[in-house]
Order: structure tokens, then sequence, then C-alpha cells
């Protein structure tokens, strides 16, 4: 039995975190759960403990929640030749956990604020909140489209995947999948960028193994 569990429910940031334990090479067990009525069911929460929210991973004794933690976790604890996280104290460390925190903090809560709009907001004007809302997340777009037009490969730091685009694949294809205030026909760099992600062998790989679907 693999020391690393992964908690993974459907449709969900779960993926990032089993493609990179793919890009990194461990062998994991998944305990899967599609999701009941959009969420988690309670048993699978209670199963898994913490916060409830997943990803969740265990390696060993030490349970973590937090896509973004466990990404910095496993890249400090397995990725010993620095192949996806640079060492602590080089300044391209920072460069990529500044992407592997803005996949959640900005990314997808600005993508997520208007997903809730859609799902809880019940009277008054929806579109033009969903307008309102979108300038941060054309904001960012514009932003990452520019980054990934400059790189000097596919990913976000070249032709090698890092811990960054384990995380940013996820907001990005989560937001033009659903159309959360951009469109992939404005975007084609990121629009590249998601399919460039999932064509990865340890991506497919990941997918096979946790049948995720968005
Ligand atoms: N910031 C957290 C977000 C975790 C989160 O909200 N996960 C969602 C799935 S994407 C979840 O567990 N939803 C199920 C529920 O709330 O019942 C992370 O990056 O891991």
């Amino acid at each position: 039995m693999p020391p690393i569990t992964l908690w993974f429910l459907q449709a969900s940031r779960c993926i990032r975190t089993a493609w990179l334990l793919d890009a990194l090479g461990l062998d994991y067990e998944v305990k899967f759960s599609p999701r009941e009525g959009g969420l988690a069911p309670a048993a699978f929460k209670k199963e898994a403990g913490g916060l409830g929210k997943f990803p969740t991973l265990q390696d060993g004794d030490t349970i973590l929640y937090e896509s973004g933690n466990i990404a910095e976790y496993l890249c400090d604890k397995y990725d010993k030749q620095h192949k996806l996280l640079p060492p602590v104290g080089d300044p391209k460390r920072y460069e990529a956990l500044q992407w592997v925190h803005a996949a959640e903090a900005t990314w997808t809560l600005h993508g997520i604020a208007v997903l809730y709009v859609r799902w809880h907001q019940k009277d008054g004007d929806v579109k033009k909140t969903e307008q309102g809302l979108s300038k941060n997340i054309i904001n960012d777009f514009n932003l990452l489209e520019a980054t990934l037009k400059q790189s000097s490969g596919k990913f976000l730091f070249g032709n090698e995947i890092s811990v960054a685009d384990t995380m940013m694949h996820f907001s990005t294809s989560f937001i033009l999948a659903r159309e959360l205030g951009v469109k992939a026909e404005d975007y084609p760099r990121c629009k590249q960028y998601v399919q460039d992600c999932e064509a990865t062998a340890s991506y497919k790989k990941a997918v096979e193994k946790t049948g995720h679907k968005l």
C-alpha cells in the first residue's frame, strides 16, 4: 500500500494534486467520490477529516489540505532535483510560488465569484453583476496571455512543466470551460496552454488514474 492517499472529488481542483503526484513519479492511492447535489457527500468529508474540502492528501501521518500547500509540500519532500520547484533562496522559486498562490487566491477566486452569482443570485440583474465581476478576470487573463506569449516554450517557464503549471492549468481550464467572465476565443494562447498541459504524459496518467472530468 503506498503511503500517499489522495481524497479526490470529481470535477474539482483535485486534478492539480493528482497531476503533480504523477509528474513526481509517485505511487498513490485514490479515494474517489462523485459529487452529490454539486457538493462532496458528508461521509466522504468525514472520512477525509480536516476542512472537508478537496483535495485532501495523507502522506504517512501527515494530513494536508489546500491544493497550493499540498503542492509546496510534495515538491519540498519529493522533488529532490528541483525539476518542478527551485530550491529555497533561488529567486525563481518565488516566481513559481507566485503562480501557485495566484492560481487559487486570484484566478480561482475571481472565477468562482461569477459562478456563485450564477448559483445564488435569485433576483436583480445577474448579467450586470457578472459583467462587474468579469473586470478582474479579464485583467487576470490578459496577464496570463501575455506571460505565455513571452515564455520560451509551451508552459509558464519554458518547455518543461513546473509546479506553477500544475496549479494554473486547472484555474485556466475551469474558467474558460464555464466562460466565467472570459471566452476562450479571446485568449488563444491560454486555450493552447490548457491543451498542451493536457497533452503531457503525467497529466494523462493522472486523468486515467482518477477519472477526472470537468
Ligand atoms: N482553496 C482550496 C479549495 C478547496 C475546495 O473548495 N474544494 C472544493 C472542490 S474544487 C470542494 O471540496 N467542494 C466540496 C464541498 O464543498 O462540498 C484548495 O485550493 O484546495
